[in-house]
């Protein structure tokens, strides 16, 4: 059985990298990029609203959703998958996170130094001269419907805060890209947990690591199709995750 032979690898590796997506974080109650919107963001998609364009034409309705989806994160904690992918650090010799989603929940979990490849949603920068935005963000009340947000103005040039991600026709940030190919060219074993892997260049991070011989292996409840040489783990991100490391490391597991 798959999960066998990944939990087989996983004992014996020595350089771990676990690549996520927002299916690591949906069982926190952050809904994927994917799902439908809905309230005032209902007659969009989220590959919509992520776009520099998107933003300027209505800086409110985008810094809304934005600000919203701050505040689930804020609200939200982490789950056995991330808890799971913490605890690896201790297992293995070298574990790398990197990851694509903009929330804190690895770090939360207890990960250390985590490749944000699309940026976070607690680092907005002035659009314009890209200052840091220094001041806290106002809490803001959570409803379903969300609402038009106003964004704060830069303290030194008076341009719009924008959120510190990643949209579509930007550039990742150089050093965290470097680093994830570095990484997944020098691992031994290659987890991709619950994302799509539709978005470039991130998606190609697994095909770089199978490339460099390691063992490649994708968790997620939905099968899509992979190469022979690479495994399915079909599941939740905290089911898979916390049956692959009691498989491969048994007694030397705490209890949560
Ligand atoms: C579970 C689960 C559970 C559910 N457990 N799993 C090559 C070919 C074609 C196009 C391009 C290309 N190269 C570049 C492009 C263009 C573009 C792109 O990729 N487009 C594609 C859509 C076709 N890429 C870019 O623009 C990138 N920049 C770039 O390439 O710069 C160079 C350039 C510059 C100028 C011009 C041209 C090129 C930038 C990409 C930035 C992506 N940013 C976003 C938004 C971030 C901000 C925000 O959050 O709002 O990042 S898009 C969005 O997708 C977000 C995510 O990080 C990313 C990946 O999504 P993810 O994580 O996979 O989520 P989902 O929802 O897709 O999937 C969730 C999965 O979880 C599903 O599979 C579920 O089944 C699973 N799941 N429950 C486990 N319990
Ligand atoms: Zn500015």
């Amino acid at each position: 059985m798959s999960i066998e032979l990944v939990a087989a690898g996983l004992r014996t590796a020595k350089h771990v990298v676990i690549f996520t997506g927002a299916g690591a974080s949906a069982e926190s109650g952050i809904p994927t990029f994917r799902d439908a919107l809905t309230g005032l963001w209902e007659h969009f998609d989220a590959s919509k609203l992520a776009t520099a364009e998107a933003f300027l034409a209505d800086p409110s309705l985008c810094w809304g959703w934005y600000e919203w989806r701050r505040m689930k994160v804020v609200q939200a904690s982490p789950n056995p998958a991330h808890r799971a992918i913490a605890q690896l650090a201790s297992l293995v010799p070298k574990v790398t996170v990197i990851t694509q989603n903009v929330d804190d929940l690895h770090e939360r979990a207890g990960s250390r130094d985590v490749i944000h490849l699309h940026g976070s949603l607690h680092s907005p920068r002035c659009i314009d001269c890209h200052t840091p935005h220094s001041r806290p963000l106002p809490s803001v009340t959570l409803s379903e419907c969300g609402s038009r947000i106003d964004p704060p103005e830069c303290e030194v040039c008076g341009g719009y805060i924008r959120p510190g991600v990643v949209w579509f026709g930007e550039m990742l940030p150089e050093v965290a890209w470097d680093k994830a190919m570095d990484e997944a060219q020098t691992c031994d074993m290659f987890l991709s947990v619950g994302t799509s892997g539709m978005v470039y260049p991130a998606a190609e991070l697994p095909l770089h690591a199978l490339r460099y011989r390691a063992t490649v292996a994708h968790i997620n409840p939905q099968i899509f199709e992979t190469s022979h040489d690479e495994y399915f783990l079909q599941g939740g991100a905290s089911e898979v995750m916390t049956d692959v490391l009691a498989k491969a490391f048994g007694g030397l597991l705490l209890e949560d």
